[in-house]
C-alpha cells in the first residue's frame, strides 16, 4: 500500500483539496493532526497554528468535521504556554480516539438494523480513515453485521467522477471479505426496484439541525429512488457530523469542484474538447426520505429537530433509543 507523506501544513492542505485525503472522517482526523503538525513547525507561535487551521478549513467546505476539529485545536491553544505541544499532540490522539471510538459503538447500532441475508446499498466511500480504522461509518455498520455472522451482500455504487465506491469501497469489502456487487450510480433505481436491495446505509459530511443530510452528490437520488421502492435508507455518522449551527439543508455550502474531473478521467477527455460541464460535490438529502441516522448513541429517527438534540444531550451509555 501507497504511504502519502506531508511534511507541512501546505502540503496537507493540497492533498485534501486534491481529494488524496477525503472522507469527513479521515480529513477530520487531518484537521486535528494538521494543527499538532502546524505547532511543531511553529517555534512557539500561536498564531501561525491558527494561520494553519485557517488553511486547511478553506480546503473543503460542505464536511464539518473538519472545520469542528480545528476548532477544537485551536481552542486547546488558550492557556498551553510553554507546553504548547504537548497539550497539541495529547488533543489530537484524544480526537483520533474518540473517532475510533465512536466508529467502533455506531456500527454496533447500525448492525441491529441490518438482518440476515440483507443486501445493503451504500454510494461513496464512508470509511473515515480509509479502512485503518474499525471501517469507517457506513462500512463500519456494514462490517459489523458481516462479522456477527449475518450473510449481507454489499452493493456499492461507482461514484462518477472520483469513483470512490469502485476504487475504494470495493477494495476494503474484499479486504474484509464480504461479498460485493458494484453497479453504476445509474443502475440503482433498476436495482431497487427488481428487489435487489433491501437496505441503503450512506456516510454524512454534514447533517442539519433538523435532519437533512449532504452527502457525496448521487445520494439523493438513491434516497428518492428508495422511497419510491419502500426501502429504507440510513446515513451512519457520529453525532459531530451533526451541525446544529446549520438550521437546514439550504443552509449547508456545497462545494463546487473543477468541471474538468467531470470531463477527464485520470486526464483522458471524455467529452468533446469545451464541453461546458457541472461538479457538485456533494448534494442533499431532505430528512422525509431519511429513515433513520445512525450515531454512537443510537439510531436517531424523526422527528429529527427535536430528536437529534434530545440525543445529542444524552450521554452515550444512556441511550436506548
Ligand atoms: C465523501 C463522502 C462520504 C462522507 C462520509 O466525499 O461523501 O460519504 O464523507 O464518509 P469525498 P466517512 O470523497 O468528496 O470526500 O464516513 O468516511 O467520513
Amino acid at each position: 500500500e501507497e504511504v502519502l507523506t506531508c511534511a507541512t501544513v501546505e502540503e496537507l492542505g493540497e492533498a485534501i483539496r486534491s481529494m488524496q485525503i477525503r472522507g469527513s472522517g479521515a480529513i477530520g482526523i487531518c484537521g486535528a493532526y494538521g494543527l499538532y503538525l502546524a505547532t511543531l513547525v511553529s517555534d512557539g507561535d500561536p498564531e501561525s497554528v491558527k494561520e494553519a487551521g485557517a488553511l486547511l478549513k478553506s480546503t473543503r467546505p460542505t464536511a464539518v468535521n473538519l472545520m469542528k476539529t480545528v476548532d477544537e485545536m485551536t481552542a486547546s491553544i488558550e492557556g498551553a504556554g510553554q507546553t504548547l505541544i504537548r497539550v497539541m499532540e495529547a488533543k489530537a490522539v484524544e480526537i483520533l480516539e474518540r473517532q475510533l471510538a465512536f466508529e467502533y459503538e455506531l456500527g454496533r447500532h447500525g448492525a441491529d438494523l441490518i438482518e440476515d441475508g440483507d443486501t445493503v446499498m451504500t454510494h461513496c466511500h464512508s470509511g473515515a480513515l480509509g479502512g485503518a480504522g474499525y471501517g469507517g461509518r457506513a462500512l463500519s455498520v456494514i462490517r459489523t453485521a458481516h462479522e456477527q455472522g449475518k450473510n449481507i451482500h454489499v452493493i456499492t455504487c461507482e461514484t462518477r467522477p472520483y469513483l470512490q465506491g469502485a476504487r475504494i469501497t470495493a477494495y476494503e469489502l474484499k479486504k474484509f471479505g464480504i461479498p460485493h456487487t458494484l453497479i453504476t450510480d445509474n443502475m440503482s433505481g433498476f436495482c431497487m426496484s427488481t428487489g435487489r436491495i433491501d437496505k441503503v446505509v450512506v456516510g454524512s459530511d454534514r447533517v442539519s439541525a433538523n435532519g437533512d443530510l449532504a452527502n457525496k452528490v448521487g445520494t439523493y437520488m438513491h434516497a428518492l429512488a428508495a422511497k419510491e421502492h419502500d426501502i429504507p435508507f440510513y446515513t451512519a455518522t457520529s453525532s459531530h457530523t451533526i451541525d446544529f449551527e446549520t438550521p437546514s439543508g439550504a443552509n449547508i455550502e456545497v462545494e463546487m469542484r473543477d468541471s474538468s474531473e467531470v470531463t477527464h478521467l485520470k486526464g483522458i477527455a471524455i467529452a468533446p474538447e469545451g464541453t461546458n460541464a457541472l461538479y457538485p460535490s456533494f448534494d442533499i438529502t431532505p430528512n422525509a426520505l431519511i429513515s433513520g441516522i445512525i450515531t454512537e448513541k443510537g439510531v436517531i429517527t424523526a422527528p429529527y429537530s427535536t430528536n437529534l438534540r434530545k440525543v445529542n444531550a444524552q450521554a452515550a451509555d444512556k441511550v436506548s433509543q
